[in-house]
């Protein structure tokens, strides 16, 4: 902390971008990097989590005599990813926190992705409250089919309201454009195993993949973990979350009779639809349902909703 003594530190705001438990490592405003421990008992109405803060809380701390800091205070969080515990039902982990935007990594072959996949992946988010770019990633190897599928996906998906983009993550065509997208934000990247995520992190930050200590590892006792999430810079600025071995955000619970709500060119028709309390499911006068027979509006999300509605149980898994 230049320049200031510490009778005059009373609260020093900084960014979360590692945590592991107790310890974690704070980006402090004035660019330096500190190591902090938690103080007393941080509670979130109605759920209980394993973890009181995670990468991309915005904190207040104290520095102590020997540098390390101590967290009074976890600002209010925009959003916020959390995994409930398959075991424990009430136990819950909060994997990140303000997050801007999710990429989710898309293939047409080499693995195929589904649409059931992408359409719960975009369900979940925005239950989340996180705004989504589909990224087509490979476009290096498709054949004309699977262009044509791509660009048809494109449509529907950009009828829908979401932003899409072409990427070959290994030869760096499209690099620019995600590059533009993520710059000064907090971003996460999602997707089946195998499409690329990791390819792509490695062309935004060279080198990211080889892990290397930061501060909050000196303070750590006991053995490592690496189930928690990190936070990488990016080069042209902002920030990457990086959670081990996550291609979606986990469960999320959303009410069957609100599902619908997250599907957005559905959602958008409700007022047209004969009742206000429409589902769109059986309900005389929906005009959803008519917009799917007419092709007005892509058959294929409304039969994907109707998959999710009928099927699932819930809480919803991707
Ligand atoms: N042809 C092609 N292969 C790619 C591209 N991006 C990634 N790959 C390959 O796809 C495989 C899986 O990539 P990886 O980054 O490990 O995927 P992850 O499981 O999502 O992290 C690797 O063999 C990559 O070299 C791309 O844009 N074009
Ligand atoms: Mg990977
Ligand atoms: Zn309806």
């Amino acid at each position: 902390m230049k320049g200031l003594t510490l009778w005059q530190i009373v609260n020093v705001e900084g960014l979360v971008i590692k945590s592991t438990g107790k310890w974690c490592d704070v980006l402090a405003d004035d660019g330096s990097l500190v190591a902090c421990q938690i103080k007393g008992k941080f509670r979130m109405q109605g759920i209980k989590t394993t973890n009181p803060l995670s990468v991309g809380d915005r904190v207040d701390f104290e520095l102590e005599e020997d540098e390390t800091g101590v967290i009074n205070e976890i600002h209010e969080r925009r959003n916020y990813i959390i995994r409930k515990s398959v075991n424990l039902s009430k136990q819950a982990h909060i994997v990140a926190a303000n997050v801007d935007r999710a990429f989710l990594i898309v293939t047409l072959s080499s693995p195929p992705t589904s649409t059931g996949f992408i359409d719960r992946f975009l369900v979940t988010a925005d239950a989340y409250s996180i705004p989504v770019t589909i990224v087509f990633n490979k476009v290096d190897i498709y054949t004309e089919d699977e262009m044509e599928d791509m660009e048809w996906m494109e449509n529907m998906y950009g009828f829908c309201g979401y932003e899409t983009m072409r990427l070959s993550a290994l030869h760096g065509e499209g690099l620019e454009e995600v590059e533009k997208k993520m710059a000064d934000k907090i971003n996460m990247v999602g997707g089946h195993s195998g499409v690329g995520k990791s390819t792509l992190v490695n062309q935004l930050i060279p080198g990211a993949e080889i892990k290397t200590a930061t501060v909050s590892d000196a303070h750590k006792k006991g053995r490592h973990t690496t189930t928690f999430a990190e936070m990488h810079a990016l080069p042209f600025g902002g920030w990457l979350i990086d959670t081990p071995g996550i291609k979606g955000f986990g469960l999320v619970d959303i009410p069957k009779n609100e599902l619908h709500h997250h599907f957005p060119e559905i959602f958008r028709l409700l007022p047209e639809c004969k009742f206000h309390n429409c589902l769109h499911l059986k309900e005389p006068g929906c005009a959803v349902r008519k917009a799917a027979e007419e092709t007005t509006m892509p058959p294929e999300r409304y039969q994907s909703y109707l998959n999710m509605y009928y099927e699932d149980e819930g809480p919803y898994r991707v």
